[in-house]
């Protein structure tokens, strides 16, 4: 037995590329071959009818001859029982016994087989259908009919495969007859058409055959026909698991398995009216508006309610979604259910916004509403985030926010919170960002647990024909990588697009992985309802004006099938044009606009019921000695009992330790002390980007790895408290956009978190420029939704070259919306400030600061994304040490650190203050020191760049009657803090001085590649720096 086994396992099934490569090979004219597999080597491998390709076949048998040999064909029974008594090659094979007539399929099949005088043509017919099945399972999407215009081909392929037999409907006609020859006489499969109607075993990677194991050819091919080349293209054999495969096909392959009863077909019916009267209302209310109508994809309103319903029949009830512009008022009218009012007042241009910021146009803004799903009478929550224009942006946005809301209720498997992405179709090719997002999807800490995508797949995307627009067959063809199923479905046959959004959600809820719903449709306007879509598509949309609407033609189909009648049609049909007119007279009432109404993410509890701040203070930052030497022990400790950490570890925490005993903290120190002191107020944390586990520059080390067992790790922060929030630190993938992205819709969940992403460098942040410009900076001024993620940035320059060295501090300050002119007139300068402000930026220089500034990010009573240039040197910078001094009770973030050596006790005789951020302070006070000028220069720090301490370096500069003013910086001029710094500080003065500039030249790049220009261009702005003569001409 053993050596059939192992035959059995060497005659593994050919994967769907090698299926492909080895068909593709085949020219339909070469004669058949089956070429040996060389390492066969069990008796039963030298038979001579044994191929590479019948391997599968006979491996299909002999796996169903394990299990119960009368289930075979009693040749096969005697072969296997001869080859496993170890028969010779050759000999195995015996005439099969001669069977009694029965009627049934099997039986017939059976004496077909049986009168088939050739065993190897017999084996060779069985494999060629095998083959005809497997073609269709992998091709049959290329001839599926799925653009409901009939004019372009949804894989841009107007080639049908060579191996499968055209459609169903030719079967009888001469192209089938034209085709079957070329695939069959002396062609590929080596059937001919006399086989049409002989009856063949199905083998049992099939489902075709419903309660029938064989069938006639003909009818094999009607059905594979039917479930792989009507309106819906079924990709999903590049899955590798043969359960998931087997999933799929079962789902659209057993006979009558789409089928509806009255009532849903009903239901749908009255969904296709809701979505096409609303277009249909909002055109003849807004002719001229900007709407981005659905028309064309109206099915979308089905199939997002069906894909919602059967999410929540399986116990879903909170339901995350994103999508473009595309159809999102009828989304937020008809799946969400937004007041109708409150979308059509969006529309009259003269409502006044209540709220503060910008606003945003109304097919950007996001919406969260309960409520109860009719079909499955549960509770349902929907969400759609607020978006930018930027297409596919705020996938990982939806993402982030959805797993946030699963750790939030404890959904560690996607059960009860889902996400919904809705993608264009030349967006879902061409944005990198897809790309990022689907390699999300299966990391342990950021799986959503699987995702719904839906593809409103018009065939265009604004003018550009999808020929121009991708170089994949299908736009979907991305979501291939994570090994998403794809289910392309013309969207003119509402029942087929029902029926695959059942399955995706079924799927989703299955097997927690992500699935791709791809509606091929077609956009009835241009790419907005002003666009000329006849300038650039003439012929397309010459066949769009003959296109019966899908309601129509749905309508019509029901009508005729007697499930409703012509007056009950019409009467839907009023009904809801009387609920949009109703609304719409409701709407005229509206006086105010409140954007408020449109937020993706209240936080119940943390604002006034109004709207506002529950306080405008902000308590002390600093920890009790107690909490502070607790946590550093922690920090330094490995909290588990055998567990060896690497040697080199453990003189990172033994110096730790000794810091503690000391009472001073390094920068990792204080950072530790901050995440450890949020945890014990219940404050989660979340810590992601590239290596933030070790940390890049390898001074973090907050999960420890056992040296001698394997996966073996250790979290300190998380053994620090016994009813501690959780701490999540993460390493991510190695993405930007899609993991700051992700960040960003974390931190949208709930104000109670301390979400904080870290750049592996700074410089690494452009790769996520869209999520800084587009949510991060604007985000509450366009959709009042606060955010308040941290960035974690290193920034500084080491002599390590144009990248790695510039964060682009003066990026973020160019974006800060402070006004450089006017010296804010504030009570309560500090809090008041941050609460008007975009963002807040800090580049802190002493450990404590840092430890104080994280902490504020929760203590405050708003939340602001807070962008913090991280250090690198000061790491482990002997002086770049605090005390715990400087974190007890009382202490605070300091927004600057003024001069407090010699020359703030004399200011008078203070002939310059350098005003400085960050890291160069400890450059300017050494070369301070050995000029011996510390009587002569203060050194000013400035901590908090954004919004800018007006009122500290006021006093500062005051201080100092007869001191020139200078910013210094180790930046170059055009970059760095200067542009930003220098008219705020002229404007605390009243502009009676000027601000000089002592650092590095403008220049193109952040920084030099060599070392030695570096440090030359160090010490020239230092010496200028000191050089007390060196603006004398100047000024
Ligand atoms: C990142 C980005 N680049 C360019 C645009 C401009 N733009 C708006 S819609 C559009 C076409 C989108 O086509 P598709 O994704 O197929 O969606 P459709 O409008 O066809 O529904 C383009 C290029 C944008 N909004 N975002
Ligand atoms: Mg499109």
């Amino acid at each position: 037995m053993f050596h059939l086994r192992t035959c059995a396992a060497k005659l593994r099934p050919l994967t769907a590329s090698q299926t492909v490569k080895t068909i593709s090979q085949h020219t339909p004219s070469a004669p058949r071959t089956f070429q040996q597999i060389r390492c066969y080597s069990a008796p039963v491998a030298a038979e001579p009818f044994l191929s590479g390709t019948s391997s599968n076949y006979v491996e299909e048998m002999y796996y169903a001859w394990l299990e119960n040999p009368k289930s075979v064909h009693k040749s096969w029974d005697i072969f296997f029982r001869n080859a496993n008594a170890g028969a010779a090659p050759g000999t195995a094979y015996q005439s099969p016994p001669p069977l009694s007539t029965s009627l049934s399929a099997l039986t017939q099949a059976q004496s077909l087989v049986q009168a088939q005088p050739n065993v190897d043509k017999l084996v060779e017919d069985h494999l060629a259908v095998q083959s005809l099945i497997r073609a269709y399972q992998i091709r049959g999407h290329h001839v599926a009919q799925l653009d409901p215009l009939g004019i372009l081909d949804a894989d841009l392929d107007s080639s049908v495969p060579a191996d499968i037999i055209t459609t169903s409907d030719k079967l009888d006609l001469a192209v089938f007859k034209e085709r079957l020859r070329l695939l069959t006489v002396g062609g590929f499969y080596g059937l001919d058409e006399s086989d049409l109607d002989k009856v063949f075993h199905l083998p049992t990677t099939t489902f075709i055959g419903g309660n029938e194991s064989a069938l006639p050819l003909r009818e094999i091919i009607r059905r594979l026909e039917a479930a792989y080349c009507q309106h819906i293209g079924v990709e999903f054999m590049f899955i590798n698991d043969l359960e998931q495969c087997q999933w799929i096909r079962e789902k659209f392959e057993t006979p009558g398995i789409m089928q509806f009863t009255t009532d849903e077909k009903r239901t749908l019916l009255a969904r296709l009216v809701r979505s096409t009267r609303f277009e249909e209302f909002l055109h003849r209310k807004w002719s001229s508006e900007k709407r981005f109508g659905l028309e064309g994809c109206e099915v979308l309103i089905p199939a997002l309610k069906t894909i919602i319903d059967k999410s929540s029949e399986k116990g879903v009830d909170y339901v995350i979604m994103g999508m473009p512009h595309r159809g999102r008022l009828n989304v937020l009218a008809n799946v969400i259910r937004k007041e109708l009012e409150q979308i059509f007042c969006q529309f009259d241009s003269k409502l006044e916004a209540a709220d503060e910021g910008s606003g945003d146009v109304k097919y950007h803004l996001g919406m969260y509403h309960r409520r109860i799903n009719r079909v499955t009478e549960r509770n349902i929550t929907l969400s759609l985030v607020a978006n930018p224009s930027h297409l596919e942006a705020a996938d990982p946005v939806v993402q982030g926010k959805t797993k946030a809301e699963q750790f939030y209720c404890g959904d560690t498997e996607g059960k009860k919170v889902m996400s919904i992405l809705l993608h264009g179709d030349a967006a879902f090719a061409g944005q990198g960002i897809v790309y990022e997002t689907f390699h999300l999807s299966d990391l342990p800490s950021y799986t959503t647990h699987g995702t719904v995508h839906v593809v409103v797949n018009n065939q265009i995307g604004f003018t550009t024909d999808p020929r121009m627009a991708r170089s994949s067959p299908y736009p979907t063809d991305v979501a291939r990588v994570v090994n998403a199923p794809i289910f392309h479905v013309n969207a003119d046959d509402p029942e087929a697009v029902v029926y695959v959004c059942n399955v995706a959600a079924e799927w989703r809820s299955t097997f927690h992985k992500d699935v791709v719903v791809d509606l091929v449709c077609y956009r009835r306007n241009g790419h907005n309802e002003m666009d000329e879509p006849m300038f650039t598509q003439p012929l397309m949309y010459k066949q769009i004006r003959k296109q019966k609407p899908v309601l129509q033609k749905y309508a019509e189909m029901l009508i005729s099938e007697g499930v409703v009648n012509q007056p009950e049609y019409e009467e839907e049909i009023s009904k809801y044009d009387r609920i949009c007119e109703e609304a719409h007279a409701r709407s005229k009432d509206e006086k105010i606009l409140h954007i408020k109404h449109w937020l993706d993410s209240p936080w119940p509890g943390f604002f006034t019921l109004d709207g506002q701040p529950r306080s405008m203070t902000c308590p002390s930052t600093g920890l009790n000695e107690d909490d502070l030497t607790h946590i550093g022990k922690v920090a330094s400790s490995v909290p588990v009992e055998d567990f060896t950490i690497h040697g080199g570890l453990s003189r990172i925490l033994k110096t730790r330790g000794e810091m503690v005993k000391n009472r001073t903290v390094d920068w990792a120190l204080a950072e530790y002390m901050a995440f450890g002191s949020l945890l014990k107020e219940g404050i989660h944390i979340r810590l992601s980007g590239q290596d933030v586990e070790r940390g890049t520059f390898s001074h973090r080390h907050h999960v420890l790895h056992d040296q001698n067992v394997d996966k073996r790790t250790c979290i300190p922060m998380n053994h620090l408290w016994p009813n501690q929030a959780p701490y999540t630190v993460c390493n991510s993938s190695l993405s930007e956009y899609g993991v700051l992205g992700f960040e960003l819709g974390f931190a949208m969940a709930s104000p109670n978190a301390l979400v904080l992403w870290e750049a592996q460098f700074g410089d690494f942040h452009n790769t996520a420029q869209c999520i800084i410009d587009q949510f991060i900076c604007p985000g509450q001024a366009k959709w009042v939704r606060q955010n308040g993620i941290v960035l974690l940035l290193p920034h500084g320059m080491e002599g390590m070259g144009p990248e790695h060295s510039s964060a682009r501090p003066e990026r973020f300050l160019q974006m800060c919306n402070d006004d450089p002119d006017v010296f804010p007139k504030l009570d309560d300068f500090e809090v008041r400030q941050l609460y008007d402000c975009n963002w807040i930026v800090v580049n802190c220089s002493t450990p404590a600061n840092f430890f104080h500034v994280l902490r504020r990010q929760i203590l405050l009573p708003f939340r602001k994304p807070l962008i913090i240039f991280t250090p690198k040197s000061l790491l482990r910078h002997p002086e770049a040490r605090s005390s715990f001094d400087d974190m007890l009770p009382g202490t605070h973030f300091l927004r600057v650190i003024p001069e407090s050596g010699p020359a703030a006790q004399n200011p008078a005789n203070v002939k310059r203050v350098l005003f400085c951020t960050g890291k160069v302070y400890y450059e300017l006070t050494r070369e301070r020191k050995a000029l011996d000028m510390e009587q002569d220069v203060a050194i000013t720090r400035v901590e908090q760049l954004s919004p800018f301490p007006f009122d500290l370096l006021q006093q500062e500069a005051l201080k100092y009657p007869n001191a020139e003013l200078v910013w210094c910086q180790e930046e170059h001029k055009n970059q760095g803090y200067y542009d930003y710094v220098k008219p705020r500080l002229r404007t605390t003065i009243d502009r009676a001085k000027p601000v000089w500039y002592a650092g590095r030249d403008p220049a193109a790049a952040p920084a030099t590649g060599n070392k030695k220009t570096h440090v030359t261009e160090l010490q020239r702005f230092l010496d200028t720096a000191f050089n007390l003569a060196a603006y004398k001409d100047l000024s």
